[in-house]
Formats: structure tokens, C-alpha cells, sequence
């Protein structure tokens, strides 16, 4: 990441003990906690959870994986792609999950918008990322789903788009930044000064934010071969402290998961780690919430 690039990358070790205490057999625990999970709030329909970061990072692949997680099949409603250099995810889309019927959901939505890309330093140059100015009319609720992102000017009041009159449904109560852990070192220092200038305006909104580091498969040899070394990974506890230090968000706000992406059946190890994150996010949304209605 940004000055990191000339430092060589150390190879990676295990940890005698894990460095965070992780309940692998407690899966169904949290996956309990997040069936019976009702907002206190009446008038809200779902939390909002907002998922943003470089393209590529795995954002639609992580809403995939939860819908898959709470299906118990695999899912890929959020499209993902292998191979586009630019952000595959070009529109704001609303993701609810079914629950049990069809038109049955979970209480909590995720909301997909396009990658971040590096601002371009030629002015004959076009930006192809989305705007920073739109994700934060997005957190503000300004944005319509369907909406789809123009890299070269951003929302306007006059569009049909924007949503003047935002409900509490339409705002955004948890901001979800999402990291590929696997390719931390090339992400620069224009698309962190993005990232932070985000984060800003969601805590002066007081929207509660978070992290996931996706890809730990492909980030650190250990992980890949048995999930359960992922808080015994030197490297991932590395990465980690980078994100933390860089996005300035603190280190238990930020869940290594390994997406699911090219699997045919759920893991409950896999499982174990995207539930921890989802409870998380659960969790701060709903104080969240909660301290709007007192304020
Ligand atoms: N190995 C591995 N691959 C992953 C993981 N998560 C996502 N991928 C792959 O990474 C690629 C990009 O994932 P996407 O989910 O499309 O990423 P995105 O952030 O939505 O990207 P844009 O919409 O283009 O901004 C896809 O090929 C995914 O299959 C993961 O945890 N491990
Ligand atoms: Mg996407």
C-alpha cells in the first residue's frame, strides 16, 4: 500500500496461538443469533449496509457469499468478474436476502456500487471508477437503486436518480470497506486518500464502519490450506495492521473472509469467518440505529 510498495514482503509464518480468539465451532450460534435478529426500530425495514473499495476486491463475491452462507446453496446474484480491468459492478443495487419464502427477507440489505479506480493524472484522460461524491450521497440515501454510476460526473440534484427526500431505509447505516488482502502492496495512495475521505463523511454522519479483507486464500499459503490458521497468519496479522493503519479504521473492525467464488458447497469454516464479520456489521447498524432515535 502507498510507501509499502519498495518493502519486501516477509514470507509467511504460524503463530503458536491465534492472535484473536475465534469460536470455530460456534457457527451456528451466530448463524442463530442472525436468523432471530429483529431491528428495535419499527420503522426500519432493513439496516443498509454499504460495501465499497478497489475494484476488483471482492464486493459483489462477498454479498454472493452471504446469500450462499443463509441459503445453504451456492448463490451469485451480485455479479462477479475475473477479468475486467474496470469495476464489473457498474450500477447502485439493493441486495435483500430471502428468508424461507419468496417474499420473505432478512432484515438487513447490502447495497453494490461500482470499484474505486486511481484518479487519473492526465486531464485527456477519463476517471473510470466510481465517484467518491456519489458514495457519499449514497450513505446520505440521495441515490436510487438502479442508478448507474457515471465515472466522469457524479449525481446531480436534477437527476431522476436522486432521491430528495431520503427515508431512513434509503440511508446507509453501516459503511463496509472491502480489501483485497492479496493485493495490498499495488493499492496506492490516491485510492487510500479516496478510501479516507469516505470514511470521514461517514463519521461525521456517524455511520459506524468497518473492514473486510477478502482473498486470504490467495494471500497467505497457510490460510488457503486450512482456514483455521487465519488469526495464526503472520502475514494476514500484517495486513491487517496495515489496513487499520492506512484506512485509520481500528483492528477489531476488520474481518479476514475468504469469499466463496469457486466452490460447489458451503465450508463451516468459511462460513464461520463471513458470520463473525455479519454479526458485526448487525450489531453496529443496529446501535446505530438505535442512537438516531435518541438523539
Ligand atoms: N480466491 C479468491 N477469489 C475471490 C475472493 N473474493 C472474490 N474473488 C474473485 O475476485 C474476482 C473479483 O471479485 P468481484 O466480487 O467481482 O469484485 P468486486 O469488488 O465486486 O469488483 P468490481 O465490481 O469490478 O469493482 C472474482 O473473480 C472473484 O471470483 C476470495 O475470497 N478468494
Ligand atoms: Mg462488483
Amino acid at each position: 500500500m502507498g510507501g509499502e510498495k519498495s518493502r519486501p514482503v516477509n514470507p509467511p509464518k504460524i503463530l503458536s496461538e491465534e492472535w484473536r480468539k475465534m469460536k470455530w465451532n460456534g457457527k451456528n450460534n451466530d448463524l442463530q443469533y442472525i436468523k432471530n435478529y429483529k431491528p428495535h426500530n419499527s420503522e426500519l425495514q432493513h439496516l443498509r449496509i454499504l460495501l465499497h473499495g478497489p475494484v476488483g476486491a471482492g464486493k459483489s463475491s462477498f454479498i454472493n457469499s452471504v446469500d450462499t452462507l443463509l441459503q445453504g446453496r451456492m448463490t451469485s446474484r451480485a455479479l462477479a468478474d475475473a477479468t475486467s480491468a474496470a469495476s464489473f459492478t457498474k450500477t447502485y443495487r439493493t441486495f435483500k436476502i430471502q428468508k424461507g419464502g419468496p417474499e420473505v427477507f432478512y432484515p438487513f440489505a447490502f447495497t453494490d456500487i461500482m470499484g474505486l479506480e486511481k484518479t487519473m493524472s492526465h486531464p485527456n484522460e477519463k476517471h473510470r471508477g466510481v465517484k467518491v461524491e456519489d458514495i457519499i450521497l449514497a450513505m446520505k440515501g440521495h441515490v436510487k437503486d438502479g442508478y448507474k454510476f457515471n465515472p466522469e460526473s457524479s449525481l446531480s440534484e436534477h437527476d431522476h436518480d436522486y432521491n430528495i427526500v431520503p427515508t431512513l431505509n434509503d440511508k446507509v447505516h453501516v459503511l463496509l470497506s472491502v480489501i483485497d488482502a492479496s493485493k495490498m502492496e499495488p493499492l496506492c495512495d490516491d485510492i487510500i486518500k479516496q478510501m479516507r475521505t469516505i470514511r470521514l463523511a461517514a463519521s461525521a454522519m456517524g455511520i459506524p464502519q468497518m473492514a473486510i479483507l477478502t482473498k486470504i486464500d490467495e494471500a497467505c499459503p497457510v490460510v488457503k490450506g486450512n482456514m483455521r490458521n487465519v488469526y495464526k497468519s503472520s502475514r494476514l496479522k500484517e495486513q491487517m495492521e496495515k489496513v487499520s493503519v492506512y484506512l485509520g479504521i481500528p483492528l477489531y473492525c476488520i474481518f479476514p473472509v475468504k469469499n466463496y467464488h469457486s466452490e460447489t458447497q458451503t465450508d463451516d469454516d468459511v462460513d464461520a469467518l463471513i458470520l463473525a464479520a455479519l454479526k458485526q456489521m448487525i450489531d453496529f447498524g443496529e446501535d446505530y440505529v438505535n442512537n438516531l432515535q435518541t438523539c
